[in-house]
């Protein structure tokens, strides 16, 4: 064995030179694995005795990509990446990537330029580059569609999508599956045969029937991007994606090369991919707390009882039922609990006839669900969560319940979304086991989970509590008590501006536009619609003091009867409605202000200032344990679009110091409301990031 350098080692088992990279935690391309394979297959071009050559890693993965940190740096060092590719590709011996875990992005690219590639069942392949606002820019857009033809590459690069090693198999991706477990002999056995059936050197680059297959049909690609162009709506990097292969059909493949580095560099210098790299790693550090460290023990969960079978417990129930976790659904009697069964039901038939379950999964999962009417059936359950309507006392009662009926060291999670869980803590003997679990309706559906810690909350139920969050596939935050908690509580101020701006003379549908074309997959106005204008809404103490109680009182309830702020059309298309332009109009008369043209400008600062700064205020009070963590909650719970980042980052984009500026020429102007955080004010007087400032 030799070392080739600190993460790389050539061997030569019998006439197979095995290059070996070792870099964790996922073999990403840093400077020094680029050099040390390109050294690695030098050496093992030039040995004697090795007819063949076995490119293979250590750890949970081949190479998962370039390395990301290194983006947006100094520019890279080392040896080049395609340098290496050159070698493997230009070697005279058979090259052999041996795959296992995921060979994604640059990590592809690199097998894409071995003459084959071997793969273990469990192994994944793809170009998620879209996914952080890049392409492949390794000549992965050049090399895909030569192997796996247009209309496949076009899904894959626009999708980011890791492609099962089976499907890959059927693709052409890779030309054999290894035994699992035994990949290094599965390579080693393929290198022999390719050896002694003196097969043919393929070279990726050479292959062009698949991509000429699609010239002169530029309909192919105005089909595909009208299919995606709702999921696309405000990214660059899916339409660079298209171009790059609309280049490998129309172009000779070193053209093509071109037109992609060319894409790739304006892409990976510009605003959106850095947003969507920040966000990559948001979402892994949300995971870690500072002061709960990862070795904490976690308690066993393997049942699960949910108090309310309403909309939220029910979609909260499948979540568990969907990973094989037993769940206890209690009501309050018989005909409540049928009909919250029945409408999980109802949700796991309707994903069945898309296709997404078949018929055995559905009863599989019912068959995990159970009901009851006594709460002592929860006894044996290893976690509980309350999911009832917000009543403090209701809530108190239950907690009280649970704590007379519950095992020692069963967590005592509640779903509320306002109410103070230390004061629903103090109900039990046991606050420590007590935790808030705030799931985002649908809860079946959404990615995000505030997970809240309480005063007496104790690290192993925090610790499980975000283990389970990461178990049924969803994104946690750790979080503080308080109003609205961070993610309602940043959305409080926004509401205000925007029902604010209606008062100066802006529309709903003005405000809507602005936030729609910020990246928002609707502004709240359409949002209220959707949700229902009468949620918390009475006839009978209505007195039409809001804008709101007098649209109820006209029987504007919102989408659900066709009309709200915006009329609705049968097929729930949207239009303004002379009706509610006109009582804004009357509404902003009594309120004494002169209507006056606000600025699309002017509406998106007055609504995501007031947010920044909210944020602002929750990192200083510890609600939030750092930025970012604000950011991943935006993202994945109220559609902030991740190509900017979250608000706390599109702050430093726009820069702290323009963002106090204009909080304060709004105090000026509107009132205390936009009264700058201290810490904001800080952050600018020092110069000083977020994450400068230790947040
Ligand atoms: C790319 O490849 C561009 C190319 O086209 C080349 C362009 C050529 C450029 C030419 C210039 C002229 N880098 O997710 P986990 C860290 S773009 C650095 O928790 P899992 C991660 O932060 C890349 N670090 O594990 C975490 O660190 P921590 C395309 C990376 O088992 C740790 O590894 N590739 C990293 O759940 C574990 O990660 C991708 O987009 C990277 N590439 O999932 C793949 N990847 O422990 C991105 C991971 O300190 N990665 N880390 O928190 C993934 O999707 C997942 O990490 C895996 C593993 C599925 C690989």
């Amino acid at each position: 064995m030799t070392a080739i350098n600190e993460v790389t080692d050539l061997r030569i088992e019998g006439d197979v030179a095995i290059v070996t990279l070792n870099s964790p935690p996922v073999n990403a391309l840093s400077a020094n694995v680029r050099t040390g394979l390109l050294e690695g297959v030098t050496a093992a071009e030039a040995n004697a005795d090795a007819r063949s050559i076995v490119l293979i890693c250590e750890g949970r993965t081949f190479i998962a990509g370039a390395d990301i940190t290194e983006f947006g740096g100094k520019g890279p060092a080392g040896a080049s990446l395609t340098d290496v590719q050159s070698a493997m590709q230009n070697a005279s011996k058979p090259v052999i990537a041996a795959i296992h875990g995921t060979a994604l992005g640059g990590g592809l690219e690199v097998a894409l330029c071995a003459h084959f590639r071997v793969a273990v069942p469990s192994a994944r392949c793809g170009l998620p580059e879209v996914n952080l606002g890049l392409l492949p820019g390794a000549g992965g857009t050049q090399r895909l569609p030569r192997i796996v033809g247009v209309e496949t590459a076009l899904e894959m690069m626009t999708s980011g999508r890791h492609v099962p090693a089976t499907e890959s198999l059927e693709l052409g991706l890779i030309d054999e599956l290894a035994e699992e477990g035994a990949l290094l002999e599965g390579a080693i056995a393929f290198a022999h045969k390719v050896v002694e059936e003196g097969r043919p050197l393929r070279k990726v680059d050479e292959s062009n029937e698949k991509v000429e297959a699609a010239r002169g049909k530029p309909e192919i690609f105005e089909k595909f991007r009208a299919g995606i162009a709702r999921k696309a709506r405000g990214f660059l990097a899916p339409e660079y994606n298209v171009r790059c292969i609309e280049a490998a059909v129309n172009e000779p493949f070193a053209e093509g090369l071109k037109t992609e580095g060319r894409l790739f560099m304006e892409l990976m210098t510009g605003e959106q991919s850095a947003a969507q790299r920040y966000s990559f790693f948001a979402e892994r550090e949300v995971w870690k707390i500072p002061d709960v460290p990862r070795d904490t023990p976690k308690l066993p969960i393997e049942s699960i009882g949910i108090v309310g079978a309403g909309t939220m417990g029910g979609g909260i129930a499948m979540n568990f039922a969907n990973i094989g976790l037993p769940v206890i659904l209690i009501e309050r009697d018989q005909a409540a609990l049928d009909k919250g069964l029945a409408v999980v039901r109802a949700n796991y038939e309707r994903s069945a006839k898309r296709g997404r379950l078949t018929a055995d999964d559905v009863e599989t999962r019912m068959g995990l669900l159970s009901g009851s009417t006594s709460i002592e059936d929860l006894a044996s359950c290893d976690l509980v969560i309350e999911a009832v309507f917000e009543n403090m006392a209701v809530k108190k009662e239950i907690f009280a319940d649970f704590d007379r009926v519950l095992k020692p060291g069963a967590i005592l999670a509640t779903n509320t979304s306002a109410l103070n869980i230390d004061e629903i803590a103090s109900a039990t003997k046991r606050p420590e086991s007590v935790i808030g679990l705030h799931f985002f309706s649908p809860a079946n559906v959404m990615r995000l989970v505030e997970v809240v810690r309480a005063d007496h909350t104790s690290n192993e139920v925090i610790a499980t509590s975000m283990a389970l969050a990461k178990r049924i596939g969803k994104m946690a935050a750790l979080v503080g008590v308080c109003r609205g908690f961070v993610g309602n509580r940043i959305l409080a101020p926004r509401q205000m501006q925007a029902n604010e701006l209606l008062l100066e003379g802006a529309m709903p549908w003005d405000v809507d536009r602005v936030l729609f074309d910020f990246g928002f997959p609707m502004g709240p106005f359409a949002m209220s619609d959707l949700a229902g204008l009468d949620i918390g809404w009475s006839k009978e103490t209505s007195k039409g003091e809001t804008l709101r109680d007098v649209l109820c009182e006209m029987d504007r309830r919102g989408q659900k009867n066709g009309r709200g702020f915006y009329d609705y059309a049968a097929d729930r298309s949207s239009s303004p409605s002379p009706e509610v332009e006109k009582v804004i109009l009357d509404f902003a008369a009594r309120s004494g202000k002169a209507p006056r043209k606000v600025s699309d400008e002017e509406i998106l600062e007055r609504c995501v200032f007031p947010m920044i700064n909210e944020g602002f205020k929750i990192l200083a009070e510890g609600k939030a344990i750092r930025a970012s963590d604000i950011d991943v909650i935006w993202v994945n719970g109220y559609g902030w679009p991740v190509y900017r980042g979250g608000p706390m980052f599109y702050a430093e984009q726009v820069g702290l110091a323009n963002v106090l500026e204009k909080l304060k020429q709004f105090e000026k102007d509107f009132g205390e409301a936009f009264a700058p955080a201290p810490l904001l004010e800080q952050a600018v007087a020092e110069g000083k990031s977020c994450r400068e400032l230790g947040f």
